[in-house]
């Protein structure tokens, strides 16, 4: 049995305070997806690594944008320097992508993870489901960024919190600039990727066929276009999102100023 809180130290020094376990077969996922990365997979360690709320709140959305690369950054360090603690400790670990590569085939679309990593904090009790449909952690509210490792070790799986830090206060719900949350967990995922991905898969594939029916004349003009240029920064930044309000508006775990 290994030690979850061995784990949690090293998740805490690569920039995750918050770690814990769960069982493997307890994940909603699909089990062929969990077999393909780990067969034999018994648990999955998730781990929580927090936003600076001032980069989060801030009105300049490429200040949120480079926090969340710096968070990604941290959970995926926390998540493989578990990996392979746990491989050096004689059992098989996997590193899950925190958000992509994600399965982008039908029917999935990059839409569904093969760990849903909310789902995982939840039953490892690191947080409860919020009305955003966030997980909504008691020290850093929903300003985390999830990821974490399937391994075939068996670590003492956490308990479900009894209740969720959540308050109910709403703010997420009325924060949102498109309506796509109407509390108790619904989200409308087309309105709200339809702001977070401005610059994302669909933008670029529009550029691409926006192009393609251009006349000759227009494409030179249209490739220092601005969304031409703002593409070409995610794609060397790996950012693609453009909207935090949901994140943001939590007064859970914002640290009250004096
Ligand atoms: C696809 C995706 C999206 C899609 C769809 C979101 C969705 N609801 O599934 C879109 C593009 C809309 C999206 C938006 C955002 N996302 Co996103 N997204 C993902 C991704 C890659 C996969 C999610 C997935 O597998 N969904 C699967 C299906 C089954 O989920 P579902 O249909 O929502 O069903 C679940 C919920 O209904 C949930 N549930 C919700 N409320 C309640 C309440 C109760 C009581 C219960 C029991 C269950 C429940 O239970 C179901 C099963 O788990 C994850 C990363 C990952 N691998 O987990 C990140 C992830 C969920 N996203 C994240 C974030 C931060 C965002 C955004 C803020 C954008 C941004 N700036 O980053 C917004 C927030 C929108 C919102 N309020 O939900 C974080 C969430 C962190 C957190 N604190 O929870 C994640 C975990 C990425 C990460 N590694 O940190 N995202």
């Amino acid at each position: 049995m290994v030690s979850l809180s061995e784990l949690a130290e090293i998740a805490r020094s690569c920039g995750a305070p918050l770690c814990g376990a769960a069982r493997a077969g307890g994940l909603s996922a699909d089990r062929e997806d969990i077999e393909r990365i780990l067969p034999g997979a018994l648990s999955v360690v998730v781990l929580a690594a927090p936003h600076s709320r001032s980069a989060l709140e801030s009105r300049d959305v490429q200040a949120a944008q480079y926090d969340t690369i710096h968070v990604y950054g941290e959970a995926a360090r926390a998540s493989h320097a578990l990996a392979r603690w746990l491989e050096r400790k004689g059992h098989r670990a996997v590193a899950v992508p925190a958000f992509i590569p994600i399965d982008m085939s039908p029917p999935k679309h990059g839409m569904k993870g093969a760990v849903d990593w909310r789902d995982a904090g939840a039953m490892a009790g690191i947080g409860g489901y919020g009305e955003s449909g966030l997980l909504v952690t008691q020290r850093f509210g929903p300003a985390v960024r999830l990821g974490g490792v399937l391994t075939d070790a068996v670590i003492a799986p956490g308990d479900p919190l009894p209740g969720t830090p959540c308050t109910r206060c709403n703010r997420c719900v009325e924060a949102c600039p498109t309506g796509a949350l109407s509390g108790g967990g619904m989200v409308d995922k087309k309105k709200c990727g339809e702001m977070i991905f401005s610059g994302g898969y669909r933008a670029w594939r529009k550029f691409l066929l926006d192009l393609i029916e251009a006349p000759p004349e227009k494409r030179r003009e249209m490739t220092a276009s601005q969304i031409s240029l703002e593409l070409w920064q995610n794609f060397m930044t790996g950012n693609y999102y453009y909207c935090f309000a949901c994140q943001a508006a939590c007064p859970v775990g914002r640290v009250s100023r004096a």
